[in-house]
């Protein structure tokens, strides 16, 4: 018969004796285990009389829940023991300079992002976000964008396959679904600007199937294209850093927009490379217009007491025109040593997003 006085007592006193996780394994193994002293006590159980077996199987038990539980508890002893050695040793002092080799950069998206957030944000506009994946009514049809239209084609639109209800979802194509949700819930005046990620089967050297746009949409009672106008010139002149900013208003066409225009602004091309701000040529920048009746009943806004002014830019396109980087599919290739080039640093702000008068 075992004698549980004494068998408790000596394990008890090896667990608390034991120097680490191992020799705490051997113990349980030794006590808990297959073989174990308290495992073998269990199986002797059979041999007893019903009586003794009763008594003690129930001393037994109480002796593996006490022994699993002291081995439980020494386990956390040296696991937190572990923890804080591990922690004291690898401390390190934040605030030491880090190696300039090894030094992170600010993406140029993110940067001109940034920057085109606080112009806009300065002249009163809210950002607003939705969804990468959109359906059919808020990237099309809300948009005024019938269905043969050719941006609708296969060819140009990422198309998820038909869910159940047999609707396709689309990879937006450009921000203007926001501005859809936005007119869908907020009674005018609205003054927003939706940055974001939109997408288009399109890939060469001067599109990549992800890009980045910042569309903008401004409704109130007796808005017009006169501050349209001016609400571009004041960001192309703050983004841009230029006191005087050529910019040429030129007539163009959008389902979503009417009347419509594409702005260029002044430049001068020389030997491969392009300088914004004067010269003889002119590189179109953005798309804008007034929005179209339509649109704006589509939305639920009555469009005999509102209108409104939209456009939209392409973040890639304007960062290669202010920060001279020639190739597009450059920004999308991880290159470190391009990063270090083209990259900025944490605390390197240009004049436009320093918050100054605009
Ligand atoms: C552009 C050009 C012109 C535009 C229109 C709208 C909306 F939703 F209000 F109708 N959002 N964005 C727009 C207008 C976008 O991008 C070149």
């Amino acid at each position: 018969m075992t004698d549980f006085k004494s068998l408790r007592a000596e394990l008890l006193s090896e667990i608390e004796a034991v120097k680490d996780l191992d020799g705490l394994e051997r113990l349980r193994v030794a006590s808990l285990g297959k073989k174990g002293k308290i495992t073998e006590g269990m199986k002797a159980l059979g041999k007893l009389d019903p009586e003794e077996r009763r008594a003690q199987g129930a001393a037994l038990n109480a002796l593996k829940e006490e022994a699993t539980q002291a081995i439980a508890a020494r386990t956390r002893f040296f696991k937190d023991l572990a923890l804080n050695a591990r922690l004291l040793e690898e401390r390190f002092d934040m605030t030491l300079p880090s190696r300039p080799e090894r030094e992170g950069r600010i993406h140029p998206i993110s940067q001109t992002m940034d920057e085109l957030l606080q112009i806009f944000g300065a002249m009163g506009f809210a950002v607003a976000e939705g969804p990468d994946v959109e359906d059919d009514f808020h990237n099309f049809a809300a948009l005024n964008i019938p269905p043969e239209h050719p941006a609708r084609q296969m060819h140009d639109t990422f198309y998820f396959p038909p869910d159940a209800k047999g609707e396709r979802k689309v990879l937006r194509t450009h921000t203007s679904p926001v501005q859809i949700r936005t007119m869908q819930t907020t009674k005018p005046p609205i003054r927003i600007i939706a940055p974001g990620r939109t997408y288009r089967r399109d890939s060469d050297i001067t599109h990549t199937p992800m890009f980045h746009q910042i569309e903008g949409l401004l409704i109130d009672r007796k808005t017009h294209m006169g501050h349209l106008k001016g609400c571009l010139i004041d960001f192309c002149r703050a983004f841009f850093e230029l006191d005087d900013v050529p910019l040429r208003f030129r007539p163009s066409f959008f389902p979503f927009t009417e009347p419509s225009a594409e702005v260029d602004i002044g430049c001068e091309r020389r030997k491969g490379e392009i300088r914004v701000g004067g010269g003889a040529d002119w590189l179109e920048i953005l798309g804008c217009g007034m929005v179209h009746p339509k649109v704006l009943a589509n939305c639920g806004i009555d469009p005999d007491i509102y209108q409104g002014f939209a456009f939209g830019l392409g973040v890639e396109r304007v960062a290669m025109l202010k920060y001279g980087i020639p190739d597009l599919r450059t920004f999308f290739e991880a290159d470190l040593r391009w990063m270090h080039h083209y990259g900025f640093l944490p605390l390197d702000v240009p004049r436009s997003a320093q918050g100054g008068a605009l």
